[in-house]
């Protein structure tokens, strides 16, 4: 299965950044732009995991997100991966408790490794983003960078995170698997960011329905 765990952001976080974003697919039908209903924040990309691992998987991504308070975000402003001018993905950013969450996205990845499905491209900088379009071959974005600088939504709350499964194709849709919250009072997640040891089991919760809200 091709998995990843994800932060979703909640509908009225998705409908302003729509409206921010709808204006300006029409002059760029060359983009592949992603759809709001399916819009996440990839906190580690593992791509294929055998069932086994997946297995493993579960409780480890359970206790990781006990070990992390909920945080607030926002989205802001946009940028391009590698960059503006030869862009392969459009993002908007996220500002906010930006420090907790590359904490998480580093638990999350460790939990991963330690369950036999290390994330690909593990060591590389975490930056946090939402993809909103794909482009077919590198192009010059900077125009919609430009219109997308003084965007700021309203703060919401992550308290879940997500294992999702990804079934590609040209428009690719996604399956949420299982959920589980943020366990910790924010100060007592200051006290545990220096352990490195895992807390004890507990029994993994699974989305009502196995599906997500995508
Ligand atoms: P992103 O485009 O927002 O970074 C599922 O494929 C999700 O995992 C994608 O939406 C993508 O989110 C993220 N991802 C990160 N690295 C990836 C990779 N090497 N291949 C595919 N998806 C990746």
């Amino acid at each position: 299965m091709r998995l990843f765990v994800a932060v979703l952001p909640p509908a009225a976080a998705r409908d302003e950044l729509e409206a921010a974003a709808a204006p300006l697919r029409p002059a760029r039908p060359d983009l592949r732009w992603t759809s709001h209903d399916v819009w996440h924040i990839t906190l580690a990309f593992l791509g294929e995991v055998e069932d086994v691992a997946t297995g493993r998987l579960m409780p480890r991504l359970e206790r990781a997100a006990r070990r992390h308070a909920s945080l607030r975000l926002s989205f802001a402003g946009g940028a391009a991966f590698p960059g503006a001018a030869r862009a392969r993905v459009l993002w908007t950013g996220l500002r906010g408790d930006h420090r907790a969450l590359a904490g998480l996205a580093a638990s999350v990845a460790a939990a991963a490794r330690r369950a036999g499905a290390p994330p690909p491209d593990e060591g590389r900088r975490f930056q946090p983003h939402l993809t909103l379009a794909r482009c077919r071959a590198p192009a010059d974005v900077r125009p919609l960078v430009a219109a997308l600088t003084g965007f700021v939504g309203t703060p919401w709350t992550v308290s879940l995170i997500h294992l999702i499964r990804s079934h590609p194709g040209p428009r690719p849709t996604y399956e949420a698997l299982a959920s589980w919250p943020l366990g910790l009072p924010e100060t007592a997640a200051d006290d545990m960011e220096s352990l490195s040891s895992d807390a004890p089991a507990s029994e993994c919760r699974r989305s009502a329905d196995g599906r997500g809200q995508r």
